[in-house]
């Protein structure tokens, strides 16, 4: 059986992800922080063999402690997602905080970076690594400043991944998507639930399940295929802040 790694899998794209993954025959190692959800979801799984692995990403020492500490079974890692991320507030750059800041650019970047280096050594020839990206790395908009910058990291490393791990097999793609809801504007506008909302009024966006439906289908392409960028938006978008809303 193979194994698919899912960061952030705790709500959202990577939870989603993590049941089209196990639809589609692996076994998973699911992260994040909030541990009574990755049970949850691990219970919800059964009988795929399911490995829960609770830490922050932005702490180095704890990724490769839980990486180091896999049981044997779930040693070896073909399939690596690298979706755990959140904005942190929208604000013009001379009002940011720079908490926010820093969370982002620890998480979405740094994060990436520390799993990725715990998990490749027990990758081998075939494998796929899938960093979740954004439209917000391919296009700038307003207030989205140190967020963009992330994602636009997201997407630069992932092209450099790429050439790095070519000699060893390995491939590496982004999935860049627009607007999905989640509970991701409910984190970027930390808990303010009416002004989530306002993201998404007037339109249908994405959902979590849309998004693994794609990556189930790039992971499950035969070994000598590799798409290696997508951007994926609801059909009433066409641009990061071009949006058709009804009325
Ligand atoms: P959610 O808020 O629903 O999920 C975010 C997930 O990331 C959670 O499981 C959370 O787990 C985990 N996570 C966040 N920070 C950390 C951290 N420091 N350490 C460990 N895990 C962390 O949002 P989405 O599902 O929408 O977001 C998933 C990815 O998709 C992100 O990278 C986001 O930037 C990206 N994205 C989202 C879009 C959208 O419109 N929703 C569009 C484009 C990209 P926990 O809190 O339990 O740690
Ligand atoms: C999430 C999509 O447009 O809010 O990455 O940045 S957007």
């Amino acid at each position: 059986m193979k194994t698919a790694f899912v960061t952030g899998a705790s709500s959202g794209i990577g939870q989603a992800t993590a049941r089209a993954l196990a639809a589609a025959g692996f076994q998973l190692i699911i992260a994040g922080r909030r541990q009574e959800r990755l049970a949850a979801l691990a219970a919800e799984l059964a009988p795929v063999p399911v490995h829960a692995l609770a830490f922050d990403v932005r702490d180095r020492a704890a990724v490769e402690a839980a990486v180091g500490g896999l049981p044997a079974e779930f040693a070896r890692i073909d399939v690596l997602i690298n979706n755990a991320g959140n904005a942190h507030g929208l604000a013009p750059i001379q009002d940011g905080d720079v908490a926010d800041w820093d969370a982002m650019l620890d998480g979405n970047v740094k994060g990436l970076l520390y799993v990725s280096r715990a998990v490749l050594p027990r990758m081998g020839e075939g494998g796929f690594i899938v960093n979740i990206g954004s439209i917000a790395g391919h296009e700038a908009y307003a207030n989205g400043n140190v967020y963009c910058a992330s994602k636009a990291a997201v997407a630069m490393l992932t092209r450099t991944m790429r050439l790095d791990l070519l000699p060893r097999g390995i491939r590496v793609a982004e999935v860049a998507p627009g607007m999905v809801e989640t509970e991701f504007s409910e984190v970027r506008f930390k808990g303010d639930e009416a002004r989530a909302a306002t993201v998404y009024k007037g339109v249908q966006p994405l959902t979590a399940a849309d998004i693994a439906d794609l990556i189930q289908f790039m992971v499950t392409r035969p070994p000598h295929v590799q798409i290696a960028e997508v951007i994926i938006f609801p059909a009433a978008q066409a641009a990061a802040a071009t949006v058709r809303r009804d009325a």
